[in-house]
């Protein structure tokens, strides 16, 4: 029996010493020390010794589960420490590689044009409006001297919801609205920026969702030269010191005169080139002094008051500032141009 316990000695010591981890040790705690193990079970056999024996036999099996219980617990204390050290070399953090960049992304060009824009316009004493995009027929047509059945409401082929509400086909029904709420008295200085729709086929210079923005004065001794003394520093600010303004009679049914408003080209000076047709002119928005009629409809006295009003798309405004040739390349969210715009203030 003496002999039996110092074999387990051994072996138990052994199995100690070669166990890799935590769980390989306490499988040995419980193979060798566990009420099942080979120590308890040649202490059950102690019955069949004399009394002389019995005592040293218990003090040497005594011995013997404090050795294998004082080998694990010093095993246990290394096994515990090398685990801390792996895994505080493994979370060791370099502090010297370079960090991961993050991807800024920047303002849409159309959104950057946009608010250049309402800038340049705030900074001449104007507020901004706005107005539903699913707006009344009366709004985008009829208070716009656009009664039912005018021929002119062809120019803008509309996306109707009901008969009476549509998708607005430009943002002159803001003026509209912004004229009433104001009850006949002036002065009323706005722009207008904001989604539009029209029926038209996309191609490179049409959208059937673009946006336009609307300026609208209505004031006493309101005149042309101030509308063109305006898009003129319009333009001048957008394009260029060196760019010129010129304005050609056109239609409007809510302007009396209208004007169509061109810019000198920036590519040929106002010589003439293929991006300006030969003209020498590129067409940037429509305008023209606020018809007596769309005064009257808004409560306005016509007699006393007189006002100007335009409206340009702001895509083709970018495209002509940044030489952009096609309309779609705003929407089709192509990253390879969006980011060419990163830096344009
Ligand atoms: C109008 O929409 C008038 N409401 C503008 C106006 C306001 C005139 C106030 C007078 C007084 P027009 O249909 O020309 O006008 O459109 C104005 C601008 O919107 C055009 O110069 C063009 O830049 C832009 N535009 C028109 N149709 C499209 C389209 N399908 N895609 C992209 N831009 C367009």
């Amino acid at each position: 029996m003496q002999e039996r316990l110092q074999e387990l000695k051994q072996e138990a010591l052994q199995k100690v010493e070669v166990a890799l981890d935590l769980k390989q040790l306490n499988e040995v705690r419980v193979a060798y020390l566990g009420k099942k193990g080979p120590i308890t079970e040649v202490l059950r056999g102690m019955g069949t010794l004399s009394a002389e024996e019995r005592p040293i036999m218990g003090a040497l099996a005594n011995e013997v589960r404090e050795a294998i219980s004082t080998a694990i617990q010093e095993k246990q204390d290394i096994l515990e420490k090398e685990a801390v050290a792996k895994k505080l070399a493994s979370e060791t953090i370099d502090v010297t590689l370079p960090g991961r960049p993050v991807k800024v992304g920047g303002a849409h060009p159309l959104t950057k044009v946009i608010e250049e824009i309402e800038d340049l316009f705030i900074g001449m004493g104007y507020t901004i409006a706005e107005g539903p995009e699913v707006e009344r027929d009366y709004y985008n047509f009829e208070a716009l001297n656009l009664p039912k059945g005018h021929p002119a409401r062809d120019m803008q082929d509309s996306f109707y919801i009901t008969d009476e509400i549509l998708l607005r086909t430009h943002t002159s029904p803001v003026q509209a609205r912004t004229m009433e709420k104001h009850e006949g008295k002036g002065p009323v200085k706005i722009i207008c920026p904001g989604k539009v729709y029209r029926r038209d086929n996309d191609d490179a210079t049409h959208s059937h969702q673009f946006t336009q923005i609307e300026g609208l004065v209505v004031d006493k001794n309101i005149r042309m030269s101030d509308l063109k003394g305006t898009l003129e520093v319009f333009a001048k600010k957008m394009f260029g010191d060196e760019r010129e303004i010129r304005l050609r009679p056109s239609f409007f049914p809510f302007t009396e005169p209208s004007v169509e408003v061109d810019v000198s080209c920036g590519m040929c000076g106002g010589n003439g080139c293929s991006i300006c047709k030969g003209t020498g002119w590129i067409e940037i928005l429509g305008a023209g002094m606020v018809h007596p009629n769309v005064l009257e409809m808004a409560g306005f006295d016509s007699k006393v008051y007189t006002g100007f009003a335009f409206g340009m798309g702001p895509e083709r405004i970018a495209m002509l500032k940044y030489g952009i040739d096609d309309i779609r390349h705003f929407y089709t969210n192509d990253v390879r141009f969006l980011q060419q715009f990163k830096q344009v203030k």
